[in-house]
């Protein structure tokens, strides 16, 4: 039986980042853990890239870019924060961006982490980077190591 799981496992490859600046007091926390992270797992400055964009809107064109420079990332990490308003925009947005970003991962073979917030309200954002519901950038960036890890094994 050959049972692949790379939970834990560490690897070293260059990662991309792609946040965007909407609610940047949400998404710069998410950058920061998720940079703490990647520093603890011995990632250094040079293995790192890092994209701003205006809204969660534009995250996966600029994803598809990172990732046709396949060689120098193996993941790309995205990172944004939408939050409902009166309005059915928020809709829109979380679905233009969801669908984008899987669809640059499975037309350029590469592993694209969504952590890109999606709540009723700021509160709740807040909850999840570094409040009681935990740190979605911490959490994106070991999910980017386990799939990188994942897909070496299945080469
Ligand atoms: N962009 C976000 O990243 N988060 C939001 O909550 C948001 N809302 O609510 O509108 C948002 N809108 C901007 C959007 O991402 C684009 O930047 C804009 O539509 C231009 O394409």
């Amino acid at each position: 039986m050959e049972i692949i799981d790379s939970q834990n496992v560490n690897v070293h490859c260059r990662l991309a980042f792609v946040v965007s600046r909407f609610n940047q007091e949400i998404t710069s926390k998410l950058l920061e853990g998720a940079l703490a992270r990647a520093q603890e797992k011995g990632f250094t400055n040079s293995d790192i890239s890092v994209v701003w964009v205006p809204g969660a809107v534009e995250i996966p064109i600029v994803a598809q870019r990172l990732a046709l420079r396949r060689s120098s990332y193996s993941a790309i990490i995205c990172l944004g924060a939408v939050i409902r308003g009166e309005t059915t925009h928020y809709d829109y947005v979380c679905e233009t961006v969801a669908q984008g970003c899987s669809q640059v991962a499975l037309a350029q073979n590469i592993p694209v982490v969504f952590g890109v917030l999606t709540t009723e309200n700021e509160e709740q954002a807040l909850d999840r980077c570094g409040g009681k519901h935990g740190h979605k950038g911490k959490d994106a960036v070991d999910t980017a190591i386990e799939m990188v890890a994942t897909l070496r094994r299945l080469v």
